[in-house]
C-alpha cells in the first residue's frame, strides 16, 4: 500500500518524466468572436439561461487568446516541461467543415513558437467539448457525419503543425460528451435523452478511429492517443447487489471506452445490461476504432462509490471533500492505474500519461498570498499513488495537473478554481498560488542529481 502521509519522503521520478499542466480553449481563452471564430455548442449553452450555475460563458474567460505570452512565461516558472492545451474547432474552422480560417491556426501557431522558444513539449488535444455550432445544426454527433469532419479536421491539425507537437490526443473524456452532453443535459448541447447518450460514445469512438486512419496516413511524427476520465468503482458494501452494481459501472464507464479501442469490442457485462438494438454500429467500426495507440491520457479526479441504497452511501471521506463536492481519495488513483495495467497489458496498452489530476478550492487571496495547503497536500497525495503504480510495473510517462489556472469550470462557470495560478476575473490578474511554488520546487528537486 502507499503511504498516504504527507510527511513520508518525497518520490523520486526518472529524469525524463514528462511535468505539465493541463488546461482547455473553452476554458481560458475568450476573444469568443475574434478573427472568425465561429460559434461552438458551449457559446450557445452558456448563452441559454439558467444552464450556468453563476450565469457566466466564455466569451472572455482568462483572454488567454491575447495573453498567451504570459500564460507561457508562468509556465516557465513553474518549472514544467509540457504543456497540456485544446485547440478551438471552430476557430480554425467556424462550421466544423468547409473553410479554414487562417487567423485561427495563426494564433495556434503564434502559442507553439512561444513553447518551442521555452522549450516547452506541446500535447494538443482535438476536441475538449466544444463541437462546431455549425455542426451541430446538422446533429452534432447524434449524426454519423460529424466524426468524418472531425477525422478531416484532425488530419488537417496534424499537417500544419503534427511537426511542432509532442502529441495530439483525439478526444477529451468522451464519456463527458456522452454523458453530460446527452445523457442527463447538464453539458452542451443539453439533450436529455440516454439512448442518444449511447449512440454519441459511439459516434465518438468512431470519429476516434477515422481520426486516427487520417494522422497516420500522415506520418505525423506526433504521438498519437486519446484522453479518457477514468476511476475504480468501489462497492460501498459486501452486498452483492452493491458488488454488481459496480461492476456493472465500471463496466459502463472505463471498460465502455478501453475495450472498443483496445479489444476491438463493447464489453459483454454492459452489453448484457443493456438493449443493443438502441444503438446503431456497422459492420467495420469496431475494426476502425480498435488500432495501436502511441499513448493512453488517464484523468482522474474521485473514485466511484457504489451503492443500491436509496439515496446512496456515501463515502467517509476521510480525507475530506474538494469545493465540487467530490472526495478526495488518492489511492483510487494508483488502483486504478494498476487495474488498467492488468485488464490492458496484454492488450498493447501504450505508455500513460496522467492527463489531468487536481482539485478546486475555495481559494482566498489574503495579504496578496493565496495559501491553498489542501492542494499542495492533494498534489503530494496523489504524486505518491504515482509513482507507487509506477514502482509496481505501469508505464506511466508524465503528470498533467488540472489547471495551470483558474478557468471556466463549465456548467458551475467561474466559482470553481482548479489553478495553480489565481485568475482575477475583473482585472485578469494571475497570481501564483502557494501549491504553484511547491509544485514548481517539486519538479525542481526531481531534476537533481
Ligand atoms: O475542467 C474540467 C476539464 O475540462 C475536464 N476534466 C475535468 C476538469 C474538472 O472538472
Amino acid at each position: 500500500m502507499i503511504n498516504q502521509t504527507p510527511t513520508s519522503p518525497a518520490p523520486q521520478f526518472s529524469d525524463d518524466f514528462t511535468w505539465g499542466v493541463a488546461t482547455s480553449a473553452y476554458q481560458i481563452e475568450g476573444a469568443a468572436a475574434v478573427d472568425g471564430r465561429g460559434p461552438s455548442i458551449w457559446d450557445t449553452f452558456t448563452h441559454t439561461d439558467g444552464k450556468i450555475i453563476d450565469g457566466s460563458n466564455g466569451d472572455d474567460a482568462c483572454d488567454h487568446y491575447h495573453r498567451y505570452a504570459e500564460d507561457v512565461e508562468n509556465l516557465v516558472t513553474l518549472n514544467v516541461n509540457a504543456y497540456r492545451f485544446s485547440v478551438s474547432w471552430s476557430r480554425v474552422q467556424p462550421d466544423g467543415y468547409g473553410a479554414w480560417n487562417e487567423k485561427g491556426f495563426d494564433f495556434y501557431s503564434r502559442l507553439l513558437d512561444k513553447l518551442a522558444e521555452k522549450n516547452i513539449a506541446a500535447h494538443l488535444t482535438l476536441y475538449h467539448w466544444d463541437l462546431p455550432q455549425g455542426l451541430q445544426d446538422q446533429g452534432g454527433w447524434l449524426n454519423r457525419e460529424t466524426a468524418s469532419h472531425f477525422a478531416a479536421y484532425a488530419a488537417e491539425i496534424a499537417r500544419r503543425f503534427g511537426s511542432r507537437l509532442a502529441s495530439i490526443a483525439t478526444h477529451n473524456e468522451p464519456w463527458c460528451t456522452a454523458n453530460l452532453g446527452y445523457g442527463n443535459g447538464q453539458f452542451a448541447p443539453g439533450v436529455i435523452d440516454p439512448v442518444a447518450a449511447l449512440q454519441v460514445s459511439h459516434h465518438l469512438l468512431l470519429s476516434h478511429g477515422l481520426a486516427m486512419t487520417a494522422m497516420r496516413a500522415l506520418n505525423t511524427p506526433a504521438k498519437l492517443g486519446i484522453v479518457l476520465n477514468q476511476w475504480t468503482a468501489v462497492p460501498a458494501t459486501d452486498s452483492p447487489a452493491d458488488v454488481a452494481e459496480a461492476k456493472w459501472e465500471y463496466a459502463r464507464s472505463v471498460q465502455w471506452f478501453m475495450d472498443p479501442i483496445f479489444k476491438g469490442a463493447y464489453p459483454q457485462l454492459a452489453l448484457d445490461r443493456m438493449d443493443q438494438g438502441l444503438f446503431t454500429v456497422l459492420e467495420n467500426d469496431l475494426s476502425i476504432i480498435h488500432q495501436p495507440l502511441d499513448f493512453l491520457g488517464v484523468n482522474y479526479y474521485v473514485r466511484a462509490f457504489v451503492s443500491t441504497d436509496n439515496p446512496p452511501k456515501k463515502p467517509e471521506g476521510k480525507l475530506g471533500f474538494t469545493d465540487m463536492g467530490w472526495e478526495i481519495y488518492p489511492q483510487g488513483l494508483s488502483d486504478l492505474l494498476l487495474a488498467l495495467h492488468q485488464e490492458y497489458q496484454e492488450f498493447n496498452l501504450p505508455p500513460i500519461y496522467i492527463t489531468e489530476n487536481g482539485m478546486a478550492s475555495a481559494d482566498k487571496v489574503e495579504d496578496a498570498k493565496i495559501d491553498d495547503q489542501i492542494r499542495i497536500d492533494y498534489l503530494r497525495r496523489h504524486l505518491a499513488a504515482v509513482a507507487f503504480a509506477i514502482e509496481q510495473g505501469v508505464d506511466i510517462r508524465g503528470y498533467f495537473y488540472w489547471s495551470l489556472m483558474d478557468n471556466f469550470e463549465w456548467n458551475s462557470g467561474y466559482a470553481k478554481r482548479f489553478g495553480l495560478i489565481y485568475v482575477d476575473y475583473d482585472t485578469q490578474q494571475r497570481t501564483m498560488k502557494e501549491s504553484a511554488f511547491w509544485y514548481r520546487d517539486f519538479i525542481d528537486a526531481q531534476r537533481r542529481p
